[in-house]
């Protein structure tokens, strides 16, 4: 649609140009036509020239590529997804975390006007400005994966997860493991503040340890979704509390594993019916191997394989229909003591 509108404005240039140019009187033997041409040509390359090879641009905004394994799984599912063969023409921009950086990713597609801007947000806040000028050029935001505190007329839509839901799964276990009576010691690695995954399952977390009189939150701090972060924190957690730790709750599976590796290295049983129950988020196959192992206790699914789907809601848009506001993705949780090799093996991530 926008294409074609484009397509019109360009021939309308074009035609104008033609006729601007047969009606002056024959130039005199001067560089005239050049220069005419040359004012002509610079009235044309003002707007971005439609390279005509029909692919839809999209503006891909990134949080940060390889900010995690569950990051790298949603990236490629996009590039795989909106491949020139598919007939997109995709631009990644990496924000590395930088939510300032993000907002200025997004004008820069806007100035490069392209068809549509998918954004995986940093932060919840700050979008509004950016979403205006996008809005004023027309150009569809579709939020993937994170969600944002904007005016819900600044986007098209939001396709992700229920990150509270994931927790609630994650909350529930953790009250079948352990009775009234125990002393649920919990603490808590967080995902980078202020994104809204790390809002929903902290918020889970904090929800749940409200409710229950016996359970404690021993410690809780960001391990900004990594691994090595998070086995520095845990081990001065270990450091702190000792064995009184009886629940770990990472936001992703690279944190659970930086958790399981600071324990191990300091002799404590980590997973299993017994030692200290892991907590991870995001199933990413390599986690769920972990999981069968018994190292991590609950592997709360979160989808990253998000292209098709906004694949599907661009193709809407492209043929004049309205995609739904919001579209969150089906996702299971599993446990160490009832999965199986087979579902590991059937992984797609
Ligand atoms: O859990 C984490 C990633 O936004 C759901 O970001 C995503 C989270 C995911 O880096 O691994």
């Amino acid at each position: 649609m926008r294409k074609l509108l484009k397509g019109i404005s360009i021939l309308c240039v074009f035609v104008l140009l033609i006729m601007a140019t047969a009606c002056t009187e024959k130039p005199a033997e001067t560089n005239a036509p050049a220069a005419t041409t040359k004012e002509a040509a610079a009235e044309t390359t003002a707007e971005p020239v439609d390279t005509g090879d029909d692919l839809i641009v999209v503006g891909f905004a990134q949080c940060k590529a390889d900010e995690s394994d569950w990051r790298m799984a949603n990236t490629a599912s996009m590039q795989e997804t909106l491949s020139e063969a598919n007939g997109y023409k995709l631009i990644l921009a990496d924000s590395n975390n930088d939510a300032a950086k993000q907002v200025a990713d997004v004008q820069g597609f806007i100035d490069q006007e392209v068809d549509y801007i998918v954004i995986a947000a940093v932060n919840m806040d700050g979008w509004d400005t950016v979403l205006s000028s996008a809005k004023e050029a027309g150009i569809p935001v579709i939020l993937m994966d994170r969600t944002i505190n904007a005016s819900a007329d600044l986007y098209t839509c939001w396709v992700g997860s229920d990150f509270k839901a994931e927790g609630v799964k994650a909350t529930d276990w953790i009250s079948t493991r352990f009775t009234a009576d125990d002393e649920v010691n919990i603490v808590n690695l967080q995902g980078q503040l202020g994104a809204s995954a790390q809002i929903g399952r902290s918020e889970a977390l904090e929800d749940a340890i409200a409710a229950n009189s016996n359970w404690t939150l021993l410690a809780q701090q960001t391990g900004e979704w990594s691994t090595d972060t998070a086995k520095e924190i845990m081990a001065s957690w270990i450091q702190q509390h000792g064995d009184k730790i009886n629940v770990v709750y990472a936001e992703n599976d690279n944190m659970a594993d930086g958790a399981i590796q600071a324990l191990e290295e300091a002799g404590m049983k980590v997973g299993g019916d017994d030692g200290v129950a892991i907590i991870s988020f995001d199933a990413n196959r390599a986690y769920l191997q972990m999981t069968l192992e018994g190292k991590i206790n609950c592997n709360v699914e979160c989808n990253p394989l998000h292209g098709p789907k906004v694949a599907e809601i661009i193709q809407t848009i492209e043929s004049g229909g309205s995609p739904a506001k919001v579209e969150v993705v089906e996702e299971a949780a599993f446990y160490y003591d009832t999965i199986t090799q087979a579902i590991v093996d059937a992984r797609a991530y």
